[in-house]
């Protein structure tokens, strides 16, 4: 039956990142009955956006990036529910090493090609990069080049979720939570092939029109996706800065260096966010997603939330360690602490993967963020209601689609293939499952 204002949409995952935005772009559209299932409540403790910041920043890594960074970028600047939460404090993508210069400099071609080139500044040696972060220090950045992006800097990632989740409220959208808002399968019709709604964990069956599923690094642990998603876990740390360091460090921009890592200036409390870069890490175990004939290998994310005392592996500390000392090397004494892993999933070529089930008719997939789509919050939901009222165009079809065989997603466009973390001790602290 055609998608009506009165239509059923049942949102799997609608307490994270593109499932809150797409029960939005609903919601703005006058649909009356879309209901949010998720494990908790918006903004959801295991969301990767559940987090006190991200980078928000244009990136062309693939050919539809660009209508979604200008619309994302434009939304974070006037759009009200996303506003507040949108740090305008410049953004530094800076390399040493020369493979990651000639990197740097592709990046600034394409942004060039696309007619971004008036928004970044090269930045050729290390004065002009300190004149640009006065915070760096001069002597462990030698070498180095940099691209500027003075409309670039950070997200109040989990604020502006829940800033979407008083919208949705207030807006009528309905929310349940806990057992009977977690995924356990689909419900089909005798003949397999049209999709009828969801049975969750105490066995609640939610029937719908529509069923979109936006459950991040678990989509594929949820439902057989033929390899196209391999979720992957990237790790985090604080630092809490005196009010005086602090106050030294306000307005800092992003910086972002793809040899080391990444970090921001410090948050309301003092608190500064530093991560590592690296190819991620994978969870693989035999595991049996709705629709998969039999257990196979799945990379399963495993839960922060349900596992507070989880940290990271042994070797993010030297990593992360090693990220201080050359971004902040005043305070590379100081403890870190709040160390987490934080789950997203790969596709092969890091499109996303926004598409309607091939053999189950009313059931949708919005997931495939591939570890850069938290910027994507206010915008990306608008797209996915296009899917739906099937006026999506032909290049996000065409860049979103269902791909199984298309290549790896395990090693997607990363260095590397990503380690598993049965390999790396010093992360679990509890015995449970
Ligand atoms: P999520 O936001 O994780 O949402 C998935 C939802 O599904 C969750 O709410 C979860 O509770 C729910 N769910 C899971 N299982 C079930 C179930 N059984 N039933 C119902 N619901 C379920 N992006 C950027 O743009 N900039 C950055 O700087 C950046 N930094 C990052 C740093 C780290 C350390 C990490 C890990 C990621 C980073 N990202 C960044 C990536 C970004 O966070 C993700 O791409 C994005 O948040 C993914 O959104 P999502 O909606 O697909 O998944
Ligand atoms: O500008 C960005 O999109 C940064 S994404 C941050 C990050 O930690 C990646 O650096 C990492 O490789 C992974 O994709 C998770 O997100």
């Amino acid at each position: 039956s055609s998608l009506t204002l009165d239509s059923s949409i049942l949102i799997v995952g609608g307490g994270g990142t593109i499932g809150s935005s797409t029960a939005l772009h609903l919601a703005r559209k006058g649909y009356r009955n879309v209901r949010i299932l998720d494990v908790y409540p918006i903004p959801s403790a295991q969301s990767a956006g559940n987090d006190i910041n991200k980078i928000m920043g244009t990136s062309l890594r693939n050919p539809v990036d660009k209508r979604l960074s200008v619309g994302a970028e434009e939304m974070w600047s006037t759009d009200e529910t996303f506003r507040p939460y949108y740090h305008r404090t410049g953004r530094l993508d800076c390399a040493g090493k020369p493979e990651s210069i000639a990197n740097l400099r592709d990046d600034l071609e394409k942004l060039q090609a696309a007619g971004l080139g008036h928004t970044v500044k090269w930045l050729d040696n290390e004065a002009s990069i300190i004149e640009h972060v006065p915070q760096l220090e001069m002597s462990p950045i030698q070498g180095w080049k940099g691209l500027y992006f003075k409309d670039g800097g950070w997200l109040a990632a989990a604020k502006a979720i829940d800033s979407v989740g008083h919208e949705l409220q207030r807006r009528g959208v309905q929310f349940t939570f806990g057992a009977s808002g977690t995924f356990k399968s689909l419900i089909l019709a005798e003949d397999g092939k049209v999709c009828l709604g969801v049975c969750t964990e105490d066995g609640t069956k939610w029937y719908a029109d529509r069923v979109v599923l936006a459950a991040g690094a678990w989509s594929p642990a949820l439902v057989d996706l033929k390899e196209q998603c391999v979720s992957k876990a990237w790790g985090y740390a604080h630092m809490q800065l005196t009010p005086e360091e602090a106050s030294q460090y306000a307005g800092c921009p992003v910086v972002y260096n793809e040899d080391l890592g990444f970090f921001f200036e410090p948050n309301e409390h003092g608190v500064v966010k530093v991560c590592d870069e690296f190819p991620g890490f994978t969870r693989y175990k035999l595991h049996q997603p709705f629709g998969a004939p039999a257990p196979t290998m799945v990379s399963v994310p495993r839960s922060h939330a349900r596992h507070p005392t989880d940290t990271y592996p042994d070797v993010s500390e030297v990593t992360i360690s090693k990220a201080v000392s050359v971004f902040l090397p005043r305070f590379e004494d100081k403890d870190l602490f709040n160390r987490a892993l934080c789950w997203c999933t790969d596709t092969a070529d890091a499109n996303l993967l926004i598409t309607e089930h091939p053999e189950w008719q009313n059931f949708f997939l919005a997931t495939g963020d591939s570890g850069h789509s938290f910027k994507l919050l206010p915008i990306i939901g608008k797209y996915v209601v296009e899917l739906l009222e099937g006026t999506l165009k032909p290049d996000m079809r065409e860049a979103w689609r269902w791909r199984p065989g298309s290549g790896d997603a395990r090693k997607s466009r990363r260095a590397a293939r990503a380690k598993d973390l049965a390999d790396l001790p010093g992360w679990r602290h509890d015995p449970f499952n």
